[in-house]
């Protein structure tokens, strides 16, 4: 019968007739996907965009009292925003149409607070409308981002906000097109403008909007999109803002629970097994540390390492990727996002070459009714829709491909037929090196794609063994490849002393550079840790001297060491342990306030001379979710330890969940003395905590 229906394929007269229309097919098992949700799964990679009046203020969160002027990008153009995400083989495009701080990017009819009262198109524009039209010319999907929280508007935290959102969100669902995700941010509530109140309003996020009447009216007016986030939805956020999904990801969750506020957020990195409802993730990054535009974080997109694990770890484990591109104030993808991405896409694409399962010769240890309409050569066949499935009962079954001549391997993806449920709870991968079998690969669930990267083995022969599974199993795709070699860059520390350490993978070779230079094979041979305390650039590569490859550039920008400095006043805390915050190294912090100790709390740094300042920065503590994080906060110069002066205050914004340096200039100064002062946190612990201060000189 197979090979009945591959013959019919062949001369056209089926094209696509899924194993699962046959005759004694697997029954679903589980929750199961709808098809607008496989739909998007299958789109796998997207973009994100943020640009707004936060752009032009150079702010993460706006408060809501900002200008609707101060939004004029100089050389805005939607088409080149949709080139970079075509050229990057993304499908569709998500923008922040309006975000916390209220400002819209469409001439809103329920509000002033829009592009309408900007300079921009002298007011005559309508960027949403713009974006639609350059995503149909490129034939890419749009999606759009409305924020729940509104900073600005006086009745938010009242019944009559709630239907603005809703008039807003018919707006944008009748206005412009399908939209294919309308996204729900998670944040929701706190201090604001809120018409000129300034003050703290805070929400029930589970009850406030309604959510059953608000997905109603959605569903009434736009049934083709899919709703992220907040509310009953129908994707969930993967838990971090760091793009990263965990090794086992259901696509399932226990929703009502999460509806009843019973599920923390760090359960979404992996769903959950006993899921009620299909709620696959999806994992957000932006390729820069912020979300917004910021000309201080030119130099800091993400490295094409990170790019590369994120995509592995993102697409490579069972979710969607929404990558964001911060368009700058002229309105354009900046340079070096665009030549990052094309890094990311070239390797992404070497990596997945040649597929060499193709021609092996496959066999399983339990085909369905012993019928080959299920057999195993179905993942190989290049059909999505076929797939070899196992007998109800059989939860543990062996698939094998044997090379018809040694083959060298160090990718594996496999994919189950979701449209019949998630059901694989565990599984293995063996290689046959030398006549003897060895396990290079343990892992847990598969669902819609798993792409494993394991240590390249030169194999005759590979097997996948599923070891457990909710029911009999169906699986449409196993490919491997032999991805190129790919050298990680080299990791440089310095600490308090100026002692500047390099790591690389073992076995590599690091060459390092300290006058600006790119360095090469032939610059200085990294040897031992060595101090530097002056100001400097270094860059560094790491060379796999095997195979003669290196890395990309790693750099790192340093001003003088923090040799001299010394915390010489803390308003709480440990004394011993407080020069962790000056050790020039993220990954130690130090913490102060207890409960009896409420904030404000504050530290004084003695810099041991007078130097001009143009900044400071802070780190907060990198292990987000369950701390105290400063959220707002207060800092003060002086330059003999007695008359001090103001230089900044304000918010450390989206700290929960994106818990990055934060860099805030204030115009030069000179100053020995350093007052730090935390003014508010959030978060569920009972002290705050500083991982690293700093200037910005
Ligand atoms: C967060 C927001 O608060 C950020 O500003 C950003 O929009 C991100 C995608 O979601 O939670």
């Amino acid at each position: 019968m197979k090979k009945i229906f591959l013959s019919l394929c062949l001369f056209g007269v089926i094209s696509n007739v899924s194993s699962q229309e046959l005759a004694n097919a697997p029954k679903p098992f589980g929750p199961l996907p709808t098809q607008k949700q496989i739909d998007w799964q299958e789109m796998e990679f997207y973009a994100f965009v943020h640009f707004s009046l936060n752009t032009f203020t150079n702010k993460e969160w706006g408060f809501g009292d900002e200008s609707p002027e101060l939004f004029n990008p100089s050389q805005l153009d939607v088409r080149q925003w949709a080139r970079v995400v075509k050229e990057a083989g993304m499908k569709g495009i998500i923008l922040v149409a309006k975000h916390h701080d209220g400002f819209c990017l469409w001439p809103s009819a329920y509000t002033e607070r829009s592009v309408k009262n900007s300079p921009w198109e002298n007011g005559k524009g309508d960027l949403v409308k713009e974006l639609a039209a350059a995503c149909k010319e490129y034939d890419l999907k749009l999606g759009l981002y409305l924020s729940p929280w509104d900073r600005n508007h006086p009745q938010y935290g009242k019944p009559e906000y709630v239907t603005y959102f809703r008039n807003q969100l018919k707006e944008l669902l009748t206005n412009y097109g399908d939209v294919f995700e309308m996204w729900f941010d998670g944040a929701n509530g706190g201090d604001g403008y809120y018409g000129g109140a300034n003050e703290t309003r805070k929400i029930n996020s589970l009850t406030y909007y309604n959510w059953d009447e608000t997905y109603k009216l959605i569903y009434s007016i736009a049934p083709k999109t899919l709703v992220w986030g907040v509310g009953p939805s129908e994707a969930r956020w993967i838990g971090n803002e760091e793009g990263r999904a965990g090794k086992t990801n259901w696509s399932l969750l226990r929703q009502k629970d999460e509806l009843a506020g019973k599920v923390h957020y760090s359960e979404f990195t992996s769903g959950h097994e006993d899921g009620e409802k299909w709620v696959p993730g999806e994992a957000d990054v932006s390729i820069r540390p912020g979300w917004f535009y910021h000309s201080v974080e030119d130099d800091k997109v993400r490295s094409l390492d990170e790019m590369v694990d994120i995509y592995y770890e993102s697409i490579g484990r069972n979710a969607t990727l929404l990558l964001n591109l911060p368009v700058d104030t002229r309105g354009l993808v900046h340079e070096n996002d665009e030549a990052r991405l094309k890094e990311l896409v070239t390797t992404i694409k070497a990596d997945f070459k040649t597929e060499l399962l193709k021609g092996t010769k496959v066999q399983a240890s339990n085909t369905r009714g012993n019928d080959s309409n299920f057999g195993p050569q179905n993942v190989i066949d290049g059909n999505k829709n076929t797939y070899w499935a196992t007998d109800d009962k059989v939860k543990q079954a062996t698939i094998e491909f044997t090379f018809k001549k040694p083959t060298a391997i160090n990718r594996i993806l496999l994919q189950e037929y979701i449209k019949l449920g998630q059901r694989v709870k565990a599984f293995s991968v063996e290689a046959n090196v030398n006549g003897q079998w060895k396990t290079i690969a343990n892992e847990t669930t598969i669902g819609y794609k798993r792409i494993l990267r394991v240590d390249r083995v030169l194999a005759s022969a590979i097997r996948v063994n599923i070891l457990d599974a909710k029911a009999g199993f169906v699986i449409s795709t196993i490919e491997a490849f032999n991805a190129p070699t790919f050298v990680k860059e080299p990791q440089i520390s310095r600490d308090k002393n100026g002692l500047i350490t390099i790591k690389t993978e073992d076995g590599n070779a690091v060459y390092y550079s300290l006058d600006g230079k790119n360095p090469s094979e032939k610059s200085t041979l990294y040897k031992a840790p060595f101090v530097y305390n002056k100001a400097v650039e270094i860059k560094a590569i790491s060379r796999n001297s095997k195979e003669k490859i290196n890395s990309a550039v790693k750099s790192a920008k340093y001003g003088i060491s923090k040799e001299k400095w010394k915390v010489i006043s803390i308003s709480s805390g440990d004394n011993k342990s407080v020069e962790r915050i000056i050790d020039g190294d993220a990954n130690t912090d130090w913490e102060f306030g207890n409960k009896d100790n409420k904030l404000p709390q504050s530290i004084i740094v003695d810099m041991g001379e007078v130097r001009p300042i143009k900044g400071f920065t802070f780190t907060p503590k990198q292990i987000g979710s369950n701390s105290n994080l400063i959220s707002n906060y207060e800092f003060y110069a002086s330059e003999d330890n007695i008359t001090w002066t103001k230089q900044s205050e304000g918010e450390f914004s989206n700290i929960k969940h994106n818990p990055i340096e934060q860099i805030k200039n204030f115009t030069e100064v000179k100053a020995r003395f350093l007052r730090f002062v935390a003014t508010a946190a959030v978060g569920n612990g009972q002290s705050v905590s500083i991982a690293e201060i700093g200037i910005v000189e």
